[in-house]
């Protein structure tokens, strides 16, 4: 397996816009994340992924660029992005930018000249279609709206749209569009950028057959289309095999083996992605599952290609509420899934707040949400006759606010997150969970993951160690070992309300590196306390 610096790094998600307001407009922003640098880099991450920050009319926070080439009011200026690329450096870190190039806004210049008409040079930018029928081209829906096709009346033709009617979808197959891209890719790499997390990159490819779904529902239609292999060689043969970047590509809808085709190092298209078998199949943790699935990727890209390792993000509610305990465990449990995604194979990522345990919210009524998607669906279903309150409740657990809520910096007002009014509410638990109150516990998930990070900066096995799980048939404990030349790591977590025994057959030359529990001399080892991780060291 090849060594590289993306291999070895821990990455650090800031979607800055919740993450620190430096000009009291209830945004956060570029100089905001400039003024919290240290506390980043105390930690001991690598790499920064900032969430988007182009030009924007903010639809879908971001995902809707009306400019590739400017930032966002409210994230602040060119200016601030060069004092955030430099500070950042400075302090020995990398720094990648969100690729979003699926779609762009409906206000994108390139979209306004594509709908003024139908031999509009930019036409074929976009993806236009007749009627079939008088209606829409086949059954096909999008990931937030009942449709993939949008009406345009002054042309008489639909647009595909993956996405929000706002998002309309790029035609990939036009050379002169992709060219354009690429150009843009250079403009960022050249300012200095480290690489780039690549945005629903495996739906580029479109599907030439527009037959009808058998259910529609299942759109893993949108993605994996032939040519987007052809796509991805040829960002990386013009743009990416020039520079010592990282790609992570999100890529949803794939098993272990249409992954690689992704991240293979030999085929020179991706360096890593994110699946979402874990996230798409399990609202909440189903262990047995999981260790099937952390099994078949490390088998699957084994010496080929390379996983990332991560329980949540902007999109997906927060790991403690979503798979651990966020109630009387909420510490240990935040402490063992750290533990768990920093040893198990892949690159991993830390998603802003992850680190001092901050949980999912709860707010009373739909008018607290702001996520699209979320209320996109809820207009949808409330449509069909739905009662509201029903509705409201089977959206909640995975809408994607819950992990948007302001970064909780300490017990004052608006969690020290902004000095106006935020554009989402705090979660009220920041007067108990929040970064200041973390710093000064030296037992706490913050000094927990810090420890982790230095941990994986002084032993390979962390990095390059082969996997094999232990107890593929056990719902509790997930106890795996890790393996590169003579060195063994066995870890052992309990990851249930209830204690567990667990016998170290086979183990008996064992040293305790990390535990979660502070654990007495005279304790039974072989007894694992509720939500206990231990990583231990085999001679
Ligand atoms: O997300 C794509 C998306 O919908 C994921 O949330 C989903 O979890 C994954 O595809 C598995 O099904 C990206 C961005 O992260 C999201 O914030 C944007 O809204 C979206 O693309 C559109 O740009």
């Amino acid at each position: 397996m090849n060594k590289k610096w993306w291999k070895e790094a821990v990455v650090y998600q800031i979607y800055w816009r919740s993450f620190f307001d430096s000009d009291g407009d209830g945004y956060g922003d570029l100089r905001g994340v400039i003024k919290k640098l240290d506390y980043v880099k105390k930690l001991g991450v690598d790499v920064i992924w900032l969430n988007p920050f182009y030009q924007s009319p903010d639809r879908d926070n971001g995902y809707d660029i009306s400019d590739y080439y400017g930032i966002m009011e409210k994230a602040g200026d060119m200016a601030a992005f060069d004092e955030l690329i430099h500070e950042i450096h400075q302090r020995g870190m990398k720094v990648i930018m969100d690729l979003v190039v699926n779609h762009t806004s409906d206000q994108h210049p390139w979209f306004m000249e594509s709908r003024s008409s139908q031999n509009n040079s930019k036409r074929d930018w976009y993806i236009w279609k007749d009627p079939k029928d008088g209606r829409e081209p086949n059954n096909w829906r999008s990931y937030f709206a009942p449709s993939c096709w949008e009406w345009d009346k002054a042309t008489g033709q639909y647009y595909y749209h993956s996405f929000a009617v706002e998002q309309p979808d790029l035609n990939w197959e036009n050379p002169e569009l992709r060219q354009e891209i690429y150009k843009m890719m250079r403009f960022w790499l050249d300012k200095g950028i480290d690489g780039f997390r690549m945005d629903v990159i495996n739906l580029l490819a479109k599907k030439e057959d527009l037959s009808d779904a058998e259910n529609p529902y299942n759109i893993s239609y949108l993605a994996n289309n032939p040519g987007i292999h052809d796509y991805l060689k040829e960002m990386h043969r013009e743009v990416l095999q020039h520079y010592d970047v990282m790609t992570v590509g999100e890529i949803p809808f794939v098993s272990p083996e249409e992954g690689l085709l992704y991240v293979d190092e030999s085929r020179n298209e991706l360096n890593t992605l994110f699946h979402f078998q874990v996230a798409d199949e399990m609202p909440v943790l189903d262990m047995l599952r999981f260790k099937e699935i952390q099994t078949s990727w490390h088998e699957g890209l084994k010496q080929k290609g390379w996983n990332s390792q991560f329980l949540n993000n902007h999109d997906h509610t927060r790991q403690v509420t979503r798979y651990g305990n966020d109630g009387q465990y909420r510490i240990q449990s935040a402490k063992l899934l750290a533990a768990m995604i920093h040893t198990l194979p892949g690159t991993p990522y830390i998603y802003q707040g992850e680190e001092i345990g901050m949980t999912g919210v709860r707010f009373d009524s739909i008018n607290d949400y702001n996520d699209i998607a979320m209320k996109n669906k809820y207009n949808e279903e409330v449509a069909k006759g739905r009662d509201p309150e029903e509705v409201f409740e089977s959206i909640l657990l995975l809408s994607r606010d819950n992990s948007r809520t302001p970064m909780q910096w300490s017990s004052s007002s608006q969690a020290g997150f902004t000095a106006g009014e935020p554009w989402i509410k705090v979660n009220p638990n920041f007067k108990e969970i929040n970064a200041k109150a973390a710093l000064e516990d030296s037992d706490s998930v913050y000094y927990f993951y810090q420890k982790l990070i230095e941990l994986r900066k002084q032993n390979e096995v962390m990095v390059y160690g082969d996997y094999k799980d232990l107890l593929p048939d056990d719902e509790h404990l997930y106890v795996y070992t890790r393996s590169y030349n003579d060195v063994t790591w066995l870890i052992v977590l309990n990851h249930d309300d209830e204690q567990q025994r667990f016998t170290f057959n086979g183990f008996n030359n064992r040293k305790l590196i990390l535990t979660n529990y502070k654990r007495d001399f005279e304790e039974n080892e072989e007894v694992l306390h509720p939500h206990e991780a231990r990583i231990y060291k085999i001679n």
